[in-house]
Order: structure tokens, then C-alpha cells, then sequence
């Protein structure tokens, strides 16, 4: 039951997503009923704080789309309430060390592969049929993703390494751009960005890994998957709704 997984692993396609950060189960509700297979429950700059977060994550799972939780910063308890809520994994942002990926590994799994604590009834009830207590160790262990943003040098640097620890490796190109001296201004790339993200891709698919990245409207997401990328968000619930309107307003005044 968790479709992100089921994507990777079954369907020979990109999974595509959207972004909440408004908070609000029916935002939730809205976006997993329009066709992705995952959301992103924004915790690092959406509007969405860990009550917020509550509501959200089994929202989008009862619609048998994937939540996935990005934290506000690698913390460990952050890692253990986003899983807690029912995350069908985590994103964290703004690596940088190999170390910091392993504290993160350790963080988001049971013993004996990691130190996550065990208490919250309320992650079994997000899975499909609901698993026991002990299943849910193993399975958990087993399922839930783990995921890094790649938007800095020092984890581009170190890309290789960080690519064996985790599911995922997903591409901020914002913040990529910002931290290796080229940021994305009117919406242009510098070629050093693009061949940055290239090395990424490269590496995810060398180690038999996922790659994503953040998009921000539908035909740039193609062009990504076009590229090979595994796992694209292709909106932004805030974006979104401020586009539609304007559109439909500009509509209505014949403009
Ligand atoms: C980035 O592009 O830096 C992001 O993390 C998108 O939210």
C-alpha cells in the first residue's frame, strides 16, 4: 500500500506529485485526488506545523496516494513524528555530510538497523490492510522511504556515498543553484546547475537508485522524466491556486 514504492518498483514510469504547503486536510484531499501518486506534506517552508502535518499524511493515504513528509531540518525527532504520522517516507532538506545521511538512516529505522523509537499507534492505521504492531516493525523497515535533498557542494561532492545510503536522491534546484554560485533567476539555468543535476541522475542510476526533483509546471517536469528522472513534483498547491485564479479572472474581463 505504498504507491510511491509500488511506482519504483512495478511501473516502468516516473511518479509524479505535487506539493502541499498550505495546511489543511482538504488541500490534501484535492491534490491526492488529482492524479498523483505521492505529496509532499511541505514541513520545511509550508504553512504546515506538526498538527497540520497529522491531518494531512492520513488525508492523502486514504486516498491510496503516497505522503511523504519533509522535515523542517535533520533532527531525529522530527524523522519520528513525520514516520509516526503515517509518512510513507521523509524527505530531508539541505545535506550536506555523509554522516549526517547515516544519522538520518539510523533515525528512520527500528532496531536493529536504526535507533527509532516505537509508541504511535496511529502509523498502522495509514497502511492498507493495517498491520499488527510487529509487522509493522519489520514492515516499516523495510518500506518506508528514505530521501535527501541534494542542494548543496558538499553533498554534490560526496554523491556517490550518500547515493548507497538512501532510497532517493531529490535535486533542489533552487537551493542547488543558490549554494554552487549560480541561482536560478527568471527561471533560466546556468550550465554548470544543469550539469550538476546531470551528475546526480548519474549517480542515482549507476547505484540502482531513485532520483527526483522539484519542477515547477508540468512541461518542465516532462522534460525531466524525458531524462530519466524517477520521482517529480509538477506543482505547487500555492502556486497553483494564485495561477488558476489570475487565469480565470483575466478570462472573465476579456483580457
Ligand atoms: C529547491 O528547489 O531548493 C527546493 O527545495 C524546492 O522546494
Amino acid at each position: 500500500s505504498n504507491r510511491l514504492k509500488q511506482v519504483f518498483i512495478e511501473d516502468k514510469r516516473p511518479a509524479m506529485g505535487f506539493w502541499q504547503m498550505l495546511p489543511g486536510s482538504n488541500i490534501s484531499r484535492v491534490l491526492a485526488s488529482s492524479g498523483a501518486d505521492w505529496v509532499m506534506v511541505d514541513c520545511e517552508h509550508g504553512n504546515i506545523d506538526d498538527a497540520a502535518m497529522h491531518e494531512a499524511v492520513p488525508a492523502i493515504a486514504a486516498l491510496g496516494v503516497s505522503p511523504i513528509v519533509r522535515i523542517p531540518d535533520l533532527q531525529p525527532w522530527m524523522v519520528k513524528r513525520a514516520l509516526d504520522s503515517g509518512a510513507h517516507g521523509i524527505l530531508v532538506p539541505l545535506i550536506r555530510t555523509v554522516k549526517e545521511v547515516e544519522d538520518l538512516v539510523a533515525a528512520s529505522k527500528f532496531p536493529p538497523c536504526g535507533r527509532r523509537g516505537f509508541g504511535s499507534p496511529i502509523a498502522l492505521q495509514n497502511f492498507d490492510p493495517a498491520p499488527t504492531f510487529s509487522e509493522y516493525l519489520q514492515q516499516a523497515n523495510d518500506s518506508l522511504l528514505t530521501m535527501v535533498q541534494i542542494e548543496t557542494r558538499e553533498a554534490l561532492d560526496a554523491i556517490e556515498q550518500i547515493v548507497a545510503l538512501v532510497d532517493v536522491v531529490f535535486i533542489g534546484p533552487f537551493d542547488l543553484g543558490n549554494n554552487i554560485g549560480h541561482p536560478i533567476i527568471d527561471g533560466k539555468r546556468d550550465p554548470e546547475l544543469d550539469e550538476a543535476i546531470s551528475r546526480v541522475l548519474e549517480a542515482a542510476l549507476a547505484a540502482g537508485k531513485k532520483c527526483g526533483i522539484f519542477c515547477t509546471d508540468g512541461e518542465q517536469a516532462k522534460q525531466y522524466a524525458d531524462m530519466g528522472f524517477h520521482m517529480i513534483n509538477v506543482a505547487t498547491d500555492y502556486t497553483a491556486l494564485g495561477a488558476v485564479m489570475a487565469e480565470s479572472l483575466a478570462a472573465a474581463r476579456g483580457q
